[in-house]
């Protein structure tokens, strides 16, 4: 699309340019030539008006058909599942454990006291482990992303994955997916204006090899939201 856009705009600004200096050289000043008075042509106007609607038009409904493409293209079934949920101003960040399965989330449940929207009795969550403006990925590996929002809009962007989604509180995104080819130190920004502390709203991501990711995972306390306790305010302190 990039390069569709380039031809387009590249033609585009020859043909003016090219169009304004012989203007500027064929109607140049001279001695006893008056300048002639124009109110304007309004087939022009038309012309130049339908063209570029129809362009972006096409551009629109092409571009939504790649996006569309994109979303289809699903997460292999080995990737690792990890949700990542926005807040004032920082990331939660919670990994499967064992099991390799990540509790289930819903959208309804997430809260102040519950920003991943865990139900405390799905077995799968029991084991999970979550992490504070912390993330770590195995390189090589598809990983997909459960993006959601505990409050306002922020956004998932790590400009070196190619790699950005807003996140809307109320909606759960699980269409993201990426798989890291190099291991490096990256920073997750948050992209969308969330506050007076989006400025610090960032996260310490890692691309590591799979072994690494394994040792790190594994020094990890299950998190007790997964935990047997459902009251409010046990799940809190163990979040903060
Ligand atoms: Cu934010």
């Amino acid at each position: 699309m990039i390069y569709v856009i380039l031809w387009i705009t590249g033609i585009t600004g020859i043909l003016v340019f090219s169009t304004m200096i012989y203007f500027i050289v064929k109607y140049r000043h001279r001695g006893g030539v008056g300048a002639i008075h124009s109110h304007g042509n309004n087939t022009l106007e038309v012309v130049w008006t339908t063209i570029p609607v129809l362009i972006f038009l096409g551009l629109a409904i092409y571009g939504n058909e790649m996006w569309g493409r994109m979303r289809m293209q699903k997460a292999p079934a080995d990737a690792l599942q990890v949700a990542v949920v926005g807040e004032q101003f920082g990331w939660n960040v919670r990994y499967p454990g064992p099991d390799g399965k990540l509790g289930k989330m819903d959208s309804h449940k997430i809260g102040k006291d519950n920003p991943f929207g865990i139900d405390p009795n799905d077995p799968d969550g029991r084991d999970d482990f979550t992490t504070y403006n912390d993330l770590v990925f195995p390189v090589n590996r598809p990983v997909q992303l459960h993006l959601s929002s505990k409050d306002v809009i922020h956004a998932f962007y790590v400009p070196e994955f190619r790699l950005y989604q807003d996140m809307v509180p109320g909606r759960v995104y699980d269409f993201v997916w990426f798989r890291a080819d190099s291991v490096g130190s990256f920073q997750l920004a948050c992209n969308q204006l969330c506050g007076q502390g989006h400025y610090k709203m960032f996260g310490k991501l890692a691309v590591v090899p799979d072994s690494e990711y394994e040792a790190w995972a594994k020094g990890k306390a299950p998190s007790a939201t997964a935990s047997l306790s459902s009251s409010a305010e046990d799940v809190a302190t163990v979040n903060r």
